[in-house]
């Protein structure tokens, strides 16, 4: 369907990831908001173990077909939630938020929910267990503002740093898909969006 809509421009772009600042509105982020607690009544949260068994700081869940797991035996994508539960659809909102940046791209089979409370952080790390990387990866940020660090494709190169804000989106296609990238803190109580604080960032990816 041709929408008639001039394509959308980023605001800025940061070692090759395209920023989307305010993409979506207060209105759109309720909307978004309401969505992901569907999503999490049906596949409720946890904090995934990583291989060496350390506990995570982000809390996690997923919707689409594929989810995002990680316990001794490794980062992979699983079919369902670990209780057993298929993961719940990806909701239509979320989807839209795909299609208005990244309309060319294939549809998304994973939506990766993580949740930041107070201390929460995600070291750096590179996004490889999917199959395609000329896919992009799109990441919607709401709630409290979260400081996202960007390098290289190598570990140990220089990074550059930005607050992602509530309704901020980020596209990473090219060579920022390879990107080393994570999230460094969270600024507690810097948004009102969710009743109990915190950092939900939403991660659409497709796995296979
Ligand atoms: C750069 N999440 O779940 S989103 C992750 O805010 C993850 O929760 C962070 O990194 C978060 O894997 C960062 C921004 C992001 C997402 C995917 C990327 C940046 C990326 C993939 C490649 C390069
Ligand atoms: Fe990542």
């Amino acid at each position: 369907m041709n929408t008639g809509q001039p394509p959308l421009e980023p605001d800025f772009s940061l070692r090759g990831a395209s920023v989307y600042t305010g993409l979506l509105n207060p209105t759109d982020q309720r909307a978004v908001v309401e969505a992901v607690r569907h999503v999490v009544a049906a596949a409720p949260l946890f904090s995934p173990e990583t291989r060496w068994g350390k506990k995570m700081s982000v809390q996690m869940t997923s919707a689409g077909r594929y989810g995002w797991y990680s316990d001794r035996k490794g980062y992979r994508y699983i079919d369902r939630h670990p209780s057993g539960s298929p993961w719940p659809p990806i909701p239509e909102v979320i989807l839209d938020v795909w299609a208005r940046v990244a309309p060319m791209a294939r549809k998304p089979d994973c939506c990766l929910v993580n949740l930041y409370r107070d201390r929460a952080k995600m070291g750096l790390h590179q996004d490889r267990d999917e199959t395609d990387f000329a896919q992009p990866v799109v990441s919607i940020s709401l709630g409290d503002d979260g400081l996202f660090r960007i390098g290289g494709t190598e570990r140990g190169g220089t990074t550059q740093s930005v607050w992602l804000c509530s309704g901020d989106v980020l596209v990473l296609g090219g060579k920022a898909r390879l990107a080393y990238h994570g999230i460094d803190r969270i600024r507690p109580g810097s948004s009102t969006l969710l009743r109990d604080g915190g950092r939900i960032n939403l991660t659409l990816r497709v796995v296979t």
